[in-house]
């Protein structure tokens, strides 16, 4: 899964269209490379982000995952915990609904159920403003497991099909350092839920903690972390650096699939 991040217009001085083009070329060289989900997201969920209102959100995705849909072929994820986001994308070509907040904004579970498609639920506690205020957990793997688990049947319980839900643990979100290595070291217990583990570190400050390195320069760090997570049982990656890590994904399989 390639990331592919809505800046605000203003950023561009070629305006929308320059945007919307820059964003296709983009997300084509990201399936070039072998990417088969592009995870389009207009919020930024960096901690102490600023608020998106959902019009300003849909303005920025809309036209992107309108001309994915039409050029590309790939799985569209969009990256929203907005119910009138989740609609409209779903109209216009979006196969999976990625929702850091796993549907608990007000009527987002509704709008899910509504389009019918896959969603991925993710562990996260608070929101993004305040949930590096001194996480804590007494027991880490048992508690976002616990919360995976509660999403899920609330999930079932609307009318998602089990089939359709993928699971992540949520690194970076409300978590430590500590938390993040100890639940990427524990990942396997979470399989045990029974779905498909998404996972996202892809420059994350876990990475840059333990190797002291600025954003620029975690990429072999984050392609340890994506190897890691293959063998573990993961099945989706959500990264920045898609060519890379998939010659990572691709020489694993290599191995896994000799006699
Ligand atoms: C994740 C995510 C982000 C993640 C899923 C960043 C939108 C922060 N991280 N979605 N989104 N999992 N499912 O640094 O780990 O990319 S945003």
């Amino acid at each position: 899964m390639g990331i592919l991040n809505i800046t605000p217009d203003s950023f561009s001085d070629g305006g929308r269209f320059a945007q919307r083009d820059l964003a296709l070329r983009h997300a084509a060289e990201m399936v070039a490379a072998g990417a088969t989900l592009i995870d389009v997201g207009g919020e930024s969920t960096r901690p102490g982000a600023r608020a998106v209102s959902s019009v300003e959100e849909l303005e920025r995705v809309a036209p992107i995952v309108e001309a994915i849909s039409r050029e590309l072929d790939v799985i569209i994820s969009v990256d929203t915990s907005t119910p009138a986001v989740i609609r409209e994308t779903a109209r216009l070509g979006a196969g999976l609904i990625n929702d850091v907040r796993s549907l608990r904004r007000d009527g987002a579970l509704d709008a899910a159920v509504a389009t019918g498609l896959p969603v991925c639920l993710m562990h996260m506690r608070g929101e993004p403003t305040d949930m590096q205020d001194d996480p804590h957990y007494d027991n880490l793997v048992g508690e976002v497991s616990s919360f995976l688990q509660e999403r899920m049947d609330a999930c079932v319980a609307a009318g998602i099909a089990a089939e359709k839900i993928i699971l992540d643990p949520g690194y970076g979100f409300a978590k430590t350092l500590e938390h993040n290595l100890s639940l990427f070291k524990h990942m396997e217990a979470l399989l045990a839920l029974g779905r498909p583990l998404l996972v996202g570190v892809s420059r994350k400050s876990m990475i840059g903690k333990v190797l002291d390195k600025p954003v620029d320069q975690r990429l072999y760090g984050a392609l340890a972390l994506a190897g890691m997570a293959m063998i573990k049982g993961a099945r989706i990656l959500r990264v920045h650096d898609v060519p890379e890590t998939v010659d990572v994904v691709r020489m694993i399989a290599a191995v896994e699939s000799a006699k």
